[in-house]
């Protein structure tokens, strides 16, 4: 049994691997999150509070991140700012929790010699064409597009460095877009379920053909427990599903689900420097670490998901007035 630190356990991902390892081994779990404007405490409502404690604070509070350090076993590190249309308009905060913040938990690592997961994404490589056949995988060379991804990929060569340099027993995963409960209605699939469920269309930015590799949030954090368990120290693996769907597909699975004609969208301004097509090849993980997904037929993931939505209005109702002017400010 392990006492385990979640940076950014009362996000979106972070929340689902916190509820996950509760479920499914007896480790005991410490969020330490700043509640951000991403950040939702009551993700991690009703949790069991002998093996769960939340802390918060800032990743880049060093004293605070030391005194937790020494008194838990690893650390998987799920804490950034996430959303790339935000990075386009303010990057300043990508820079410091994504870059200072990873620095401040990597110093800490080093100091008292606990076990580091990172989680990044498989935007760190950049995009591929929607016609090309190939994939990410472990040896694909870093390209990242956005304020966003540039920082993922600064914040996964100072865990490398750190490694190397000072032998923190570090491991990387770069996973492939998450669906499921609980994630912020800034982001697409949240966005236009709750946009279906208030009465307004869906927006595809583009023509809606850009390519995302859809992951339950669930298997994702099957995948990171698994190579925090049985990972080489120092390696990465890749984390997909083999979900690949166009964005104006999915809107048409979200449209149909909840009854709607499936063309009532809108197009609306593209996203300046938006990557084409993401897809992940995760045999590394699979071959070497004997990691399956669980989730089977995207459609039916969703359609959970939808129905999550769709039960939880009090969970996102608050910041869904928000999260749409801001679309509105920047005509999207
Ligand atoms: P999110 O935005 O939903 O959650 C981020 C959490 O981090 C929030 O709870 C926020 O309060 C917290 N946080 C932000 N700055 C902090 C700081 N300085 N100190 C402490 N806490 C802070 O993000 P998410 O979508 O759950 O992503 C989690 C991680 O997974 C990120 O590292 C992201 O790069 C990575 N990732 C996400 C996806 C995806 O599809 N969402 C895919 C691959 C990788
Ligand atoms: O309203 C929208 N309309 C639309 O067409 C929104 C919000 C998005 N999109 C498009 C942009 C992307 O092609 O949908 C796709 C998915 O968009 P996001 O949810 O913003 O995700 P993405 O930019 O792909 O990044 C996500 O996956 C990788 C996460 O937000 C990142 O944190 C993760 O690293």
């Amino acid at each position: 049994m392990s006492r385990i630190i979640v940076t950014g356990g009362a996000g979106f991902i972070g929340s689902n691997f916190v509820h996950y390892v509760l479920a499914n081994t007896d480790h005991s779990v410490t969020v330490l999150d700043a509640l951000t404007y991403a950040g939702n405490r009551a993700s991690l409502d009703g949790l069991p509070a002998d093996r769960f404690e939340f802390v918060h604070g800032d990743i880049r509070d060093a004293a605070l991140v030391d005194e937790l350090f020494a008194r838990h076993d690893a650390v998987v590190h799920y804490a950034a700012e996430s959303h790339n249309d935000n990075s386009l308009h303010d990057p300043r905060p990508f820079l410091e929790t994504n870059i200072i913040g990873t620095y401040t938990l990597l110093e800490a690592a080093r100091k008292h010699d606990i076990r580091f997961h990172h989680i990044s994404t498989d935007e760190v490589y950049g995009d591929l064409e929607l016609d090309d056949p190939s994939r990410f995988s472990e040896s694909t060379p870093y390209n990242p597009s956005s304020p966003y991804s540039s920082t993922k990929a600064g914040s996964d060569l100072l865990v490398r460095a750190w490694v190397r340099s000072f032998g923190v027993r570090a491991t990387i995963s770069n996973c492939s877009n998450n669906y499921g409960p609980y994630q912020h209605v800034e982001k697409f699939i949240p966005r236009q379920i709750t946009n279906v469920l208030t009465g307004v269309r869906p927006k595809l930015y583009g023509t809606g053909e850009n390519v995302r590799d859809w992951i339950h949030a669930d298997d994702h954090s099957s995948a990171v427990l698994t190579i925090l368990e049985k990972g080489v120290i120092g390696e990465t693996y890749l984390i997909g599903a083999d979900g690949e769907h166009n964005n104006k597909a999915v809107v048409e699975l979200i449209l149909a689900e909840l009854g709607q004609p499936t063309d009532a969208y809108d197009l609306v301004r593209d996203r300046p420097g938006h990557d084409l097509r993401y897809a992940i090849d995760s045999t590394r993980l699979r071959t070497e670490l004997g990691w399956q997904p669980s989730f089977g037929v995207f459609a039916a993931g969703l359609a959970a998901t939808i129905g999550w939505y769709r039960d939880n209005e009090s969970w996102w109702g608050p910041q869904k007035a928000a999260a749409e002017a801001r679309y509105a400010a920047q005509g999207q």
